[in-house]
């Protein structure tokens, strides 16, 4: 029993496609399941207190209030061109002017060559002391978009992971995000969000498959690239860097439980009543 469509799929179509209720496994949603459901209600699999507090990657807070701290401590240029001349840049942390949170946060002002083509890039850099990402969801960061820069200037946020011993590698990759703000409102902050899980615009490097996986997180590698064929100037500010868990760890998840949050309960159950009496 085979079926071509010649158009994209609608939602309505897939869940008539498949059942997630359908336990058994059988033809339909019916008695079974639900006596399988009901045999499970209110089953949780989490373990308590397992959701971690935040980390502070950076707020910036820790500098000086002008300049830029030694290698070891703080944020650097990492440049890679072949006419590096052509590069100007000033990074300031420990930047006292209009930060997200707190007193301070970084701005990072440049002037980018037109891209020629090559592996011409620019990045800012950050070692951290060692950080367990496992059990983490989101990576999550303020960005202004000083209404001087252009579309042409993509950002990209890497992050390395270098585990004592062991040759310096990127975890993942992700990007490019936006700078250019609203016209209306072209001094906001904005809070970029990086779902670690389920995230298709991850570009994981490596032997990493996972975020459960980096244990030692050891740096931040924000790229700023101009791809287009004219030189290009601006500004950025950062701040508030952070990893956030949200999710806590569970013991396996039990099978009624269709919402992936260990726990079967009334929205799961929303599922299942959707799905009664259908057949496949
Ligand atoms: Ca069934
Ligand atoms: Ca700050
Ligand atoms: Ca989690
Ligand atoms: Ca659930």
């Amino acid at each position: 029993d085979i079926t071509i469509w010649d158009y994209a799929l609608t939602a309505e179509d897939i869940r008539q496609l498949m059942l997630f209720s359908n336990f058994d496994r059988d033809n339909d949603v019916d008695s079974d399941d639900l006596r399988l459901f009901a045999g499970q209600w209110l089953d949780s699999t989490v373990i308590p207190n397992s959701i971690k507090s935040p980390i502070v990657l950076d707020n910036f807070e820790s500098y000086s209030a002008t300049g830029v701290p030694p290698i070891t401590m703080g944020w650097f240029v990492y440049l890679n061109d072949n006419n590096l001349n052509t590069w100007t840049y000033t990074l300031v942390t420990g930047l006292t002017e209009t930060p997200y949170g707190g007193t301070k946060g970084m701005r990072f002002d440049f002037s980018l060559p037109a891209w020629t083509g090559g592996d011409n890039w620019l990045v800012l850099a950050h070692r951290l002391s060692p950080r367990d990402m496992k059990g983490y969801d989101q990576i999550r960061f303020r960005v202004k978009y000083h209404s001087r820069n252009t579309e042409d200037v993509g950002l990209f946020i890497h992050v390395g992971d270098d585990p004592p011993d062991v040759t310096e590698r990127e975890a993942f990759r992700i990007g490019p995000f936006s700078i250019v703000d609203n016209v209306n409102d072209p001094n906001q902050w904005h809070e970029i969000t990086i779902d670690l899980r389920n995230n298709p615009n991850i570009q994981w490097q490596s032997p990493y498959t996972s975020v459960d996986e980096i244990r030692n997180l050891n740096g931040i590698l924000v790229s700023v690239v101009n791809s287009s064929k004219v030189n290009q100037t601006g500004t950025l500010y950062f701040d508030d860097f952070r990893l956030v868990d949200h999710t806590p760890e569970c013991n396996g998840i039990p099978t009624a439980d269709l919402t992936g949050d260990c726990v079967v309960d009334l929205r799961d159950f929303v599922f299942l009543a959707e799905e009664w009496l259908r057949g496949v």
